[in-house]
This record gives C-alpha cells, sequence and structure tokens, in this order.
C-alpha cells in the first residue's frame, strides 16, 4: 500500500501519490459524509453569496469586544477551569495554532479561513484541548454574531491575552472569512497514521538527515511543527534545533523570529501531562456524540483543571505563567538541565537545584510552588550555537526581544492574509512591512492612454501569444490561499520573477522592454495586462467575434527594493499546465499539477476548461511548443482546441522516448500525424467530466460561448488580486 512494488516488473516511481494524501475520509471513515449535499452547485456555507465580511466587521464594536475578551481570560469556567485563573496561555497556543499551520509552498494552511473548526486541524494531536478554547470563546462569538468570524476571533483572542498578561502587541488586523467545511485541497502527508499512534511510521532518527516533503511544514503528521521531546521522541536538542529551523523556514520565519516565537510564547502558560495518556479518549472527530463536538475526554481524576493531559509534558517554563518578563531567557540560560519524566511519562527538562522564588505556583493551587520545565525543542534555543547567540542577545537587550516578539507575533498571524488593504480594524499598523508585499497605490489611467497604448502594442511586431503569454505570467501568480502574487506591483519586471524559466527570459524582456517604452501615462503593470487583454480582444475579433475585453485599470508597480526575492522564489511553478510548462516531472500526475494551479487561481472546472483551450490556440505554450495547439489559425480565438481534440477521427498514442508525457495524435489508419499533446491537453478528452464540459464548447452555437466564457475567465485571473475593487 505505502508504494512497495517488490516483484514488480513496471519500473516506476515508487512515490506516486496523489495530490492529496489522506484525507479526513481516510481518517475518519464514520464521520457523517456531509458532501453528498454539496452537489449540483449547492454550498455548506449558510451565510450565502451576498454575506460581505468586510461590511459585517466594519459595524462591529471593537473595544467593547476586546473588553469582553479580555474579562473572559479570567473568568474560570467550572467545567474547564483555567490554569492560575487565567486562560492567556491557552489562547495564545489557540492561535499560535490556528496560524501555524500555514506553509509557504503553496501558501496553504494557516488562520484566515477558521479551519482549526474542522478536520483534521481539530483532532489533530497537537491541536489537543483547543477545542476547549474554541468552546469558552462560544458565548463571546455567538454575541457579536456575524461582526466577528472565528478566525479573526481565535488570533484576537490571542492578541488580547497577550496584551492584558503585559507583552508586546504590534497591532491586529480583522478580515478572516469563516468557511463552512474542511478545506478539500490541502495536502496533509501520505502517512497513515498520526503523530504518537504506534504505527505511526515517520521515524526521524537524531543523527537522519530530515528529508521534509514539499509542501509540508510539519515533522509528523498531526502536528504543527516539530515533536516538543526531539525528533522521533528522541531528546537531542540539537536535532530538534535542525528540524526547528526546516519547519520555522517553511513558514517563513528565519531564525531570530524562531527564537522570539518560542520563548515570548512559552513565557505564558504551562504544559499538561498529569497522568497516563492511555486514560485520554478519542478526538473530537471521532468522539461520542453527548460530547457535542468535545474530544479528548479523559478518565484520569477528575480529566480537568490540576488533573488534565493534553501534550503529556507537565509544568510550566519560567515561575510567572501569566505576565510577560525576563524569566524564560534567565530560567534556560542560567540553570543546568536535567532529563527527567512527566507524570505522563513525557521526557522533559528540570533545572537543577532550583531554587524555591524560581520555582512556580501549582496551577491550580497557588500555595504549592513546583519546579519549571523547558521541552527539548526549548532546549534547542539553548544549544544549538546559533539559536544560543540570539537567545543571549534578547536576554541582554529585553526591548529587543519585545520587539522582536511583537513583530514575529503579527507575522505569523497575519502572513496568509495579502496585502495591508485586505486589514480591517482600528488597530492596524501603520508601518509597511516587506513580508506584506507592499505595492503603492495606482491611479485609474484615462480611456484615451488606454486607447493609445491598445493601438501602439499590437502594432509593435508581437505574435497574439507573445503578449498574451506575459499577462499570463504576470496575473498568473496569484494564489488566493495566502492572497500573493498577482499582476499588481508587476513583480514580473524584478527578482526574482524575470529569470523565473516558464517566464522564458530572453523573450520576457524583449516584451517588456516595450511595453516600457509605449507605455505612456499607465503603470507597467497596467500596460502589462492591458497588452495581453488587447491581443484577446484581436484574436476574438480576427476569428469573427466582436466583442470587447473587459480591462481595468489602477494597478501599481512595486519596486525592487520591497520586494523580498527569496520570499517570492517559493511562487515560481514547477509546472503551468496553461502554458504546457513542466520543469521536471513530479511524483504527482502532470494533470493534477494542473488542477492545484487552478486551484491556487480560484478557478472552477469550466474555467479551468475553457481556459486552457483558448490559451493553446491562442499560441501561449511555453516556448511555442506545438502540443495542443490544435488549430490551424493560431493566435485567433477559436474552439477549435475542443473540435479536434474531441474529433473521433484521431487517436492518441504515447511518444515512447518521454515516458507518459508526449503523446502523438493519427489519423485512424494510423499513417499521419496529426497533433502533438501533453497530458493537460489530453486529460481534457480522458477524464469524462473534463470531456463533459470540453463537449460543450465544441459544440455547434456554443462557439460565441466559448469566446465570452473564455473572456471572463481571462478578466477573472488578470483581477485576481485587485482587492481594491469591490
Ligand atoms: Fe508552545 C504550550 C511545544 C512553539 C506558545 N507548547 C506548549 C506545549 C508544548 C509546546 C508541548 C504544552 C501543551 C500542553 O498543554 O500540554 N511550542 C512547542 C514547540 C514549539 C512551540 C515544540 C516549537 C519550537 N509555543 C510555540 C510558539 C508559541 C507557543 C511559537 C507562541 C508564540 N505553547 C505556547 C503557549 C503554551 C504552549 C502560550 C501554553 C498553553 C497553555 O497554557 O495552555
Amino acid at each position: 500500500k505505502t508504494g512497495e512494488m517488490s516483484g514488480c516488473p513496471i519500473e516506476k516511481p515508487t512515490t506516486v501519490r496523489s495530490l492529496l494524501g489522506r484525507t479526513n475520509r481516510d481518517w475518519w471513515p464514520d464521520s457523517l459524509p456531509l458532501e453528498v449535499l454539496n452537489q449540483g452547485g449547492t454550498s455548506p456555507d449558510p451565510m450565502g453569496h451576498e454575506f460581505d465580511y468586510a461590511e459585517a466587521f466594519k459595524q462591529l464594536d471593537y473595544h467593547a469586544l476586546k473588553a469582553d475578551l479580555k474579562a473572559l481570560l479570567t473568568d474560570s469556567q467550572p467545567w474547564w477551569p483555567a490554569d492560575y485563573g487565567n486562560y492567556g496561555g491557552l489562547f495564545i497556543r489557540m492561535a499560535w495554532h490556528a496560524a501555524g499551520t500555514y506553509r509557504t509552498a503553496d501558501g496553504r494552511g494557516g488562520s484566515n479561513s477558521g479551519q482549526q473548526r474542522f478536520a483534521p486541524l481539530n483532532s489533530w494531536p497537537d491541536n489537543g484541548n483547543l477545542d476547549k478554547a474554541r468552546r469558552l470563546l462560544w458565548p463571546i462569538k455567538q454575541k457579536y454574531g456575524k461582526h466577528i468570524s472565528w478566525a479573526d476571533l481565535f488570533i484576537l483572542a490571542g492578541n488580547v491575552a497577550i496584551e492584558s498578561m503585559g507583552g508586546p502587541v504590534f497591532g491586529f488586523g480583522g478580515g478572516r472569512q469563516d468557511v463552512f467545511e474542511p478545506e478539500k485541497d490541502i495536502y496533509w502527508g501520505s502517512e497513515e497514521q498520526f503523530v504518537g499512534h504506534p504505527d505511526n511510521k515517520t521515524r526521524i532518527l537524531p543523527e537522519e538527515q530530515l528529508e521534509l516533503e514539499q509542501p509540508l511544514a510539519a515533522i509528523q503528521m498531526g502536528l504543527i511543527y516539530v515533536n516538543p521531546e526531539g525528533p522521533g521522541g528522541v531528546p537531542d536538542a540539537l536535532q530538534s534545533a535542525r528540524d526547528m529551523k526546516e519547519t520555522f523556514k517553511r513558514m517563513a520565519m528565519n531564525s531570530e523570529e524562531t527564537v522570539a516565537l518560542t520563548a515570548g510564547g512559552h513565557t505564558f502558560g504551562k504544559a499538561h501531562g498529569a497522568g497516563d495518556p492511555s486514560l485520554v479518549d478519542e478526538a473530537p472527530e471521532g468522539a461520542d456524540i453527548a460530547l457535542q463536538g468535545l474530544g479528548w475526554a479523559s478518565a484520569h481524576e477528575s480529566g480537568f483543571g490540576e488533573h488534565t493531559i493534553t501534550s503529556g509534558i507537565e509544568g510550566s517554563w519560567v515561575n510567572t505563567p501569566t505576565e510577560w518578563s525576563e524569566n524564560y531567557f534567565r530560567l534556560l540560560l542560567d540553570y543546568d538541565y536535567e532529563l527527567v519524566r512527566s507524570p505522563a511519562g513525557a521526557k522533559q527538562w528540570q533545572p537543577i537545584n532550583q531554587k524555591e522564588e524560581d520555582m512556580a505556583p501549582a496551577a491550580h493551587d497557588p500555595n504549592k510552588r513546583v519546579p519549571t520545565m523547558m521541552t527539548t525543542a526549548d532546549m534547542a534555543l539553548k544549544v544549538d550555537p546559533e539559536f544560543r547567540e540570539i537567545s543571549e542577545r534578547f536576554r541582554r537587550d529585553h526591548e529587543a526581544f519585545k520587539d522582536a516578539f511583537a513583530r514575529a507575533w503579527f507575522k505569523l498571524t497575519h502572513r496568509d492574509m495579502g496585502p495591508k488593504i485586505r486589514y480591517l480594524g482600528p488597530e492596524v499598523p501603520e508601518e509597511d512591512l516587506i513580508w506584506q508585499d507592499p505595492v503603492p497605490a495606482g491611479t485609474m489611467p484615462s480611456d484615451a492612454d488606454v486607447a493609445a497604448f491598445k493601438a501602439k502594442i499590437l502594432d509593435a511586431g508581437f505574435t497574439v501569444g507573445q503578449l498574451v503569454k506575459t499577462a499570463w505570467a504576470s496575473a498568473s501568480t496569484y494564489r488566493r490561499t495566502d492572497h500573493r502574487g498577482g499582476a499588481n506591483g508587476a513583480r514580473i519586471r524584478l527578482e526574482p520573477q524575470r529569470g523565473w524559466t516558464v517566464n522564458e527570459p530572453d523573450e520576457l524582456s524583449a516584451v517588456l522592454a516595450k511595453i516600457e517604452e509605449l507605455r505612456g501615462n499607465l503603470s507597467v503593470a497596467d500596460a502589462i495586462v492591458l497588452a495581453g487583454t488587447a491581443a484577446v480582444e484581436k484574436a476574438a475579433k480576427d476569428a469573427g467575434f466582436d466583442v470587447e475585453v473587459p480591462f481595468t485599470g489602477g494597478r501599481g508597480d512595486a519596486t525592487q527594493e520591497w520586494t523580498d526575492v527569496e520570499s517570492f522564489e517559493v511562487l515560481e511553478p514547477v509546472a503551468d499546465g496553461f502554458r504546457n510548462y513542466l520543469k521536471t516531472k513530479q511524483t504527482v500526475k502532470t494533470e493534477e499539477l494542473l488542477l492545484d494551479r487552478a486551484s491556487l487561481l480560484g478557478l472552477s472546472v469550466p474555467e479551468l476548461t475553457v481556459l486552457v483551450g483558448g490559451l493553446r490556440v491562442l499560441g501561449a505554450n511555453y516556448k511555442d511548443a506545438p502540443e495542443g495547439v490544435f488549430t490551424d489559425r493560431k493566435g485567433q480565438l477559436t474552439n477549435d482546441f475542443f473540435v479536434n481534440l474531441l474529433n473521433n477521427d484521431t487517436f492518441w498514442k504515447v511518444v515512447d522516448t518521454s515516458g507518459d508525457e508526449e503523446f502523438i495524435g493519427y489519423d485512424r489508419a494510423g499513417q499521419h500525424e496529426r497533433w502533438r499533446a501533453t497530458r493537460t491537453d489530453l486529460i481534457f478528452g480522458s477524464n469524462s467530466q473534463l470531456r463533459a464540459v470540453a463537449e460543450v464548447y465544441a459544440e455547434r452555437g456554443h462557439e460565441e460561448k466559448f469566446v465570452r466564457d473564455f473572456i471572463a475567465a481571462w478578466t477573472k485571473v488578470m483581477n485576481a488580486d485587485r482587492f481594491d475593487l469591490k
């Protein structure tokens, strides 16, 4: 099942996997299959299409909400009593785990849609007892209703907790709109058991170099990042540092940010491992119906309060777990530590000969003092030379630590919200931050400027395909997962994008130079989109359709200085099926990579189909390759791709030399080569659902529908990042 194919004569990569890996249905086969109702275009979202969260948020009494959150922190509930009489630590951990699933490779995960409410995240071992944190918030969520989303509430609760305990806060931006179903498009890995399960196959040994599959950013299934007890449960702090660096990097954090976040976070709250972890029952998604969505019911004594079992590690990091302090680095660096076991049996580190005053109050008995602890991951901040240097600097310079923590926390919790224009509320920081990919505001060009440029660029000697390709290259970097990329800013003319292989750098720079020369008052970003749009319009006219292709100007031009080259590198496509481009063969099928790109662009099945068919006949292939160009009038916007693909007189054979990526279409007699194609072309005839849509576009009477649908999908992509438009 895991790809061991001994005895199998056909040589195939053993790691072929689907784009999605294991899904919720694999994990929880018995959960109610509500997706049967999400058919025929019905949505599980009760708020409906018209709901405008930004508008609803604007009517929120933000300060009243913050006051209610603050009051909740110390309003301990008998069914889940607060440690030290303060839920602050729990809420910070909830916010961090909501944001911490973000990964740079595909922009997925993160806090921006409230996914922690749904499987698998609601049941990840690492999210243990965060169901209680969310349930504690329910009365407040209920009170403010549509004016605050769960997604925003998770993060705001974390902010209020930090602030109310005296910690530094950089700001808050609202605007995370809730979804009402689990993400269907996210790959969480191929492991068949969660971390901690005896059959979890991932055994990362300390001496092994970490081989973490892309795009994952956690070491094992069910963890947010690393195993607190050390790699594979081995308490080796140096190797833990190695894993922390890799996983935090994949969430866009450097070493300084990693140290600041971990130390700042563990300045608050405690870990829970009061007893035998085998007494803890099912996670929420598989739990008893009477528990009403809560999980991890524990049969250890009372099951809560001083008896709580979460990670299995027991104790607080510092002697003052409900106020911001300098104690984390002091205790970490001043004491020597010995390896001990918690009452739950977890490996953790305890200060040797700890002074009474450095011990912490017991979480539910202020008169009792207990030793503090460090996890193996915390010990990494002391043992790893690079981390150590940062830790010592932060200890000497507390202001630097405060600033670094506040900024890193803000980045952690806002990294997947896209440009600053999407942030809402009175606490949005003024300062621009480079990871927000800032783009200066543009101005709306005049109709005359638009018309003049269109005429000039169409007359500049480029093919329709060249202009279309350039606009596509600029706009199609957009990903709705973290709202990065897109045509705004014209970053296609900056490093690193202008050098990406998929963009054919030499040809691109020639087209861009001409666009720059002719653009007049237009921004470069507008001119790039307009050049492609004008070319599409011309292609439609040449095919006999007198249609207008909408263009909305107003984009700005970003600068190289405000472009974080390294952080843009992850946006480089390894494949772009729309341009029939494949950098290197992946373990995932090439057509799945096309699907992934379409998903990042937020396209529907018909939009995906019409775009591919249209782009092929316009001549937008990478290097102008012949594959999929099923027409003898390239450059005209016709439905020829579909008509010829579905022609019963053509049969297809794989071209032996290239494995299964390239095909030749022959006439039935097998004599004459008619067309060349890739997998991303042929999938539209082979997959039954895509074929059904392709048929619509190939049907007589739908020639104009094809043109109109193509233009609509094209416009959607060109404007995908126009958050300034409504
Ligand atoms: Fe943490 C808690 C681990 C990072 C914040 N943590 C915790 C715990 C553990 C951990 C194990 C316990 C849990 C229980 O309850 O039992 N972390 C960890 C690791 C890491 C981390 C491994 C990586 C390195 N954190 C972090 C961060 C943050 C945090 C970054 C933020 C910023 N945590 C936290 C808090 C807490 C914790 C606040 C407490 C909670 C309570 O109190 O409840």
